[in-house]
């Protein structure tokens, strides 16, 4: 018999329990969802850590719950897997669920590993955007079930993530139904019968409005008998995907980048970088491009502060401090471990750190805190291959560094070709923030650093 408690989330003490999602008998499998919480800012599911018979539910819809509460006692099926051994996802901080939710390109912000003894987990806390991405000022008709914060602004519907899982996967637009449960919830049953209305004719889907945003009045997403043409197998998405694709979804849609690119010769650094290697191979120590990049890109921020800066209204939140994010390929997915005050450290150090983060986010063992306060983020795949890619920017970021593979090309040198090594770089920026004169700027002054390393300490 297994004790399903609720993990760590966060310093919250009396989190209310807003549904509970099963009951004794029932049969579920790994990850449904067992009961829903919400704070004042976020909601969040509780999922199953394994599959198995539901015996008791130890709480009610209105108990308040901390970390530690017995949620329920599972009878995990005989020989059914356990939880998947990843870590522990946590919800993002729900007192600044934005931020939270946006440090997240991958995944980051809300994967964490188990707490000691912990046996479930969170799913991500689906924070409500705090901008909205439309200004409406009067409700639309039909939108009883959003929330409309001053009269303008915000427009938001108020569910749980799993009626808002439930309702996407069914292609309805949440903002059109209305909530019949406590302060205007919408849930379950709301979205079920909201489709039985749109079926009888009741309530026939309106034409394409100019809402905007999380109303985006898109087709929804085609749902086809694949096996009609062929054979087929169907797969789970691994989890990181499940949490980082709407995170990916957002960015991709609310912020308008553009990527840049740009060529740097590292012909000499590379040079310098296989000598250091030489020179340190018994103490063990090995240097990647990887480090000079981060190094290189920390001076870039310091002469253009913008790209180190985070959107909030109206304002930018210039930040005096330098985290990069670094995308890494893991097993279980795509994870960005963040290097903390990258500009505090040496190129030796970082090139120790970045491996020991990415060998932790490999091994699944890399803490939430080790995940978040990027203030900028590099994606190099250059390890891999690739000429230029368009990185997605990961909010609340305003820039990514895309690298792609170095090679040798002929450069002209203006008497003859020379053979260099050139190494793609692709700069995705916030067009709110970075308009492309500077970003132009900033993937120039990238370049020649990297052409001439001493100029980092200029
Ligand atoms: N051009 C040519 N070769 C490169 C290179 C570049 N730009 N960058 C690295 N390499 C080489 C390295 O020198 C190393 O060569 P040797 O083994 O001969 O010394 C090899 O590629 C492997 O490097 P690495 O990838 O292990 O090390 P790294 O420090 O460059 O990168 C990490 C570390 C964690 C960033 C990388 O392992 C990784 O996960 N990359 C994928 C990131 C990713 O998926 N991005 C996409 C995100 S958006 O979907």
């Amino acid at each position: 018999m297994m004790e399903v408690k609720v993990p760590d989330i966060g310093d919250f003490n009396d989190v209310p329990v807003i549904e509970v999602h099963v009951k004794p008998g029932d049969v579920i499998k790994a990850e449904d969802t067992l009961i829903t919480l919400e704070s004042d800012k976020a909601t969040m599911d509780v999922p199953a850590p394994a599959a198995g018979t539901v015996r008791e539910v130890k709480v009610k819809v209105g108990d308040k719950v901390a970390r530690g509460t017995l949620v329920l006692l599972l009878d995990a099926a005989a020989g059914a897997p356990a939880a998947t051994p990843e870590p522990a996802t946590a919800p993002a901080p729900a007192k600044a669920p934005a931020a939270a939710a946006a440090a997240v390109l991958p995944a980051p912000t809300f994967v964490a590993p188990a707490a000691e003894g912990e046996v479930c987990d969170l799913r991500p806390t689906e924070a409500e955007p705090t901008t909205a991405p439309q200004r409406i000022t009067m409700p639309t008709p039909g939108a009883t079930a959003t929330e409309i914060q001053g009269g303008k602004d915000r427009i938001r519907a108020h569910a749980s993530p799993s009626v808002r899982r439930f309702s996407r996967e069914l292609g309805v637009d949440i903002l059109k139904v209305s909530g019949s449960g406590p302060k205007g919830r919408i849930t379950q049953q709301d979205v079920q019968n909201f489709i039985k209305n749109v079926m009888s004719g009741a309530a026939a889907p309106s034409a394409p409005a100019a809402t905007g945003g999380a109303g985006l009045n898109l087709l929804p997403w085609p749902q086809v008998d694949f096996a009609k043409f062929g054979p087929v197998e169907v797969k789970p998405l691994l989890r990181i995907k499940k949490i980082s694709g709407p995170n990916l979804a957002r960015n991709w849609v609310m912020i308008p980048a553009v990527t840049y690119h740009e060529d740097a010769d590292i012909t000499d650094l590379e040079a310098l970088r296989v000598q250091l290697n030489k020179e340190n191979e018994k103490a063990g120590i090995k240097v990647t491009m990887l480090a000079f990049m981060i190094k290189a890109a920390v001076a870039m921020l310091k002469k253009y502060p913008e790209l180190n800066s985070s959107l909030d209204g109206d304002n930018l939140v210039y930040k005096n401090y330098w985290h990069i994010g670094f995308a890494a390929d893991t097993p279980h997915g795509l994870m960005v471990p963040v290097l903390k005050n990258a500009d505090q450290k040496g190129v030796f150090e970082i090139a120790q750190e970045t491996s020991d983060l990415a060998k932790k986010a490999r091994d699944g063992k890399l803490p939430l805190a080790d995940m978040q306060g990027a203030t900028f983020t590099i994606s190099s795949v250059g390890g891999i291959g690739g000429t230029a890619f368009s990185p997605i920017v990961n909010a609340p970021e305003v820039g990514i560094l895309g690298v792609s593979k170095s090679s040798m090309k002929p450069v002209w040198d203006g008497k003859q070709f020379v053979p260099r090594l050139i190494v793609p770089l692709s700069l995705s920026a916030d067009h709110r923030v970075v308009d492309g004169a500077l970003a132009t700027r900033c993937n120039a002054y990238l370049a020649q650093l990297l052409g001439d390393f001493r100029r980092v300490n200029l």
